[in-house]
């Protein structure tokens, strides 16, 4: 599939799953929640990309933290590998099996335990769907603090611990600012109750961080307490074409200024990207004369003064335009105009799947540095190659997309190690949102020093000594293995 990390060999201290454990499974979780049906099987065991593919032989699905607790406890002393499995959108190759990991999927816990309407504080079972918690806050008033394209299947349990970004990071922040609370369960079945509903609490080591961004290696979530936002009365949202990627980022300098408060995403995709999206997804429309533009960027505000926001907006735009950082643009006039708008920018991972084979990049980088890398990259790979850049530029966070017919050994070699060489070279992060998963396990050196890799391996080995949960992924093989 294109990635040195699958060259592997299983861990030979792992047990292979055998009739006894699935019977005792079935003790603690019933017939129907241990999944040995091929088709569902087929399905658990690759990505949504169709990039990674294991081999597991079972999925359960446990109920309650108290089964996810004797799963785990049994995983553990049996030495049986396990893969924690939530939505399955990541991107990385983290919520698949490399082997024959036993898949836990917590989707049937997806119960909303509380919601506070005067602290805007939710908590819930770790397998509620991202986009149904958002629906369920909508009838009061609230928000999700994120929100990415995958909201209809991606679950909050997996979206705590891929730590994700999405759309909207340039207003609400992170998922380390948000969460609040959660609820873990350790390899050796140990339930760790952090699950608080304050904001504040200077009580020792925030232990919670851990489990954020940890990629299911650490334990698995269960439960989860997150700040959420009152929703905005009003909402704007602007398509507009910039010349050259100078003018992104002083149009992005100029809307933060300008817009301040009101500013809840700044995205941009290049010509390349607008150009795949067209033409894989149906139905998709370029709203400002096509093949004119270098770049596009989504602008939204979002406030409580209906009135007040659009003059801003409006005032904003037409400074911007005089000025010549905006080359031409459209605002959206209604709900559906807004979300065809959007649809360009988050149907681009759906298009570039369809488009075929793809090498996805996710950097964190200096702004001025962003685009850099993906005009290198062409250079580097030539015209025949479909080279991409889009992402977050609000936040600095590049996704570059390799788009070709089939995978390519040669092709991969002239990318890797380039990319995380140029990375690391200008300070940057080999993953801004997406995490290391499988793929870029063995690379972590490139945005972390050997001092903290080996800190983070102490962590690992305390909470998790056998390795059972997540193996393979985040954590270089050879660090976690030294005498292996
Ligand atoms: P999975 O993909 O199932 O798992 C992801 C990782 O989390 C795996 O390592 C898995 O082992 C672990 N995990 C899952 N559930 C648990 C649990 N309960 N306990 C412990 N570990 C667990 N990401 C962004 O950051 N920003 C974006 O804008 C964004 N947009 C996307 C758009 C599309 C169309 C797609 C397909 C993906 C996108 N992603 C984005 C990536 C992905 O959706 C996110 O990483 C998401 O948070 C993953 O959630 P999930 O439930 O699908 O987790
Ligand atoms: C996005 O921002 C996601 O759309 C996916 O993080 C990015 O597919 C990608 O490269
Ligand atoms: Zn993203």
């Amino acid at each position: 599939f294109g990635s040195v990390a699958t060259q592997i060999q299983r861990n030979p201290s792992f047990s292979t799953l055998n009739s006894d454990d699935v019977d005792h499974f079935k003790k603690i979780l019933g017939e129907k929640n241990v999944i040995q049906d091929e088709d569902r099987l087929l399905t658990a065991n690759v990505d949504w990309m169709g990039k990674y593919k294991g081999s597991s032989k079972l999925l359960l699905q446990p109920r309650s933290t108290e089964e996810v607790s004797q799963i785990l406890k049994y995983c553990n002393t049996r030495c049986l590998a396990v893969v924690p499995q939530g939505g399955n959108t990541g991107l990385v190759g983290g919520s698949v099996p490399v082997f024959d990991e036993v898949i836990i999927n917590v989707g049937s816990m997806n119960h909303i335990i509380s919601f506070d309407e005067v602290s805007g504080i939710l908590v819930c079972e770790a397998g509620c769907i991202l986009e149904n918690l958002d629906s369920f806050l909508v009838n009061h008033g609230f928000m999700m603090p994120l929100d990415l394209g995958a909201k209809g299947s991606c679950q909050i349990g997996g979206n705590v611990s891929t730590n994700a970004g999405g759309l909207h990071f340039v207003r609400y922040g992170s998922l380390h600012g948000n969460v609040l609370g959660l609820e873990a369960v350790l390899a050796n079945g140990t339930v760790l109750d952090m699950l608080g509903t304050l904001r504040k609490d200077n009580t020792g080591y925030d232990l919670k961080q851990l489990f954020i961004g940890s990629e299911g290696s650490l334990g698995i979530a269960t439960k989860v307490s997150i700040l959420t936002s009152p929703k905005p009365s009003s909402k704007n949202l602007a398509f507009l074409a910039c010349k050259d990627y100078l003018s992104c980022q002083k149009l992005l300098q100029e809307a933060k200024r300008k817009l301040g408060e009101i500013l809840s995403a700044f995205e941009f995709l290049d010509s390349q990207s607008m150009e795949l999206v067209l033409t894989h997804l149906e139905g998709v429309r370029n709203p400002l004369p096509p093949s004119i533009y270098e770049f596009y960027v989504l602008i939204e505000t979002r406030g409580t003064d209906e009135s007040y926001d659009k003059e801003k907006l409006e005032a904003f735009l037409l400074r911007s335009m005089e000025g010549g950082l905006i080359a031409d643009g459209v605002v959206a006039q209604d709900i559906n105009q807004a979300s065809s708008f959007w649809r360009i920018r988050e149907g681009l991972s759906e298009a570039l799947v369809k488009a075929g084979a793809v090498y996805k990049y996710d950097l964190s980088l200096p702004i001025e540095k962003m685009y850099s890398i993906v005009e290198e990259m062409r250079l580097r790979l030539g015209q025949s190659e479909k080279v991409l850049g889009y992402g977050h530029l609000g936040d600095g966070n590049l996704h570059l997309n390799i788009s070709r017919p089939n995978y390519d050994d040669s092709v991969l070699a002239k990318i890797e190690p380039f990319v995380y060489e140029w990375t690391s070279k200008h300070r940057g992060s080999i993953s801004a949102e997406h995490g290391l998963g499988l793929m870029k396990a063995n690379e972590i050196h490139y945005s972390k020093s050997p001092q903290t890799v080996q800190v983070m391996a102490s962590i690992k080995k305390l909470l998790d000594p056998n390795g059972i949960l997540n193996p393979y992924k985040v954590l270089p093989h050879n660090i976690l293995y030294p005498e292996a």
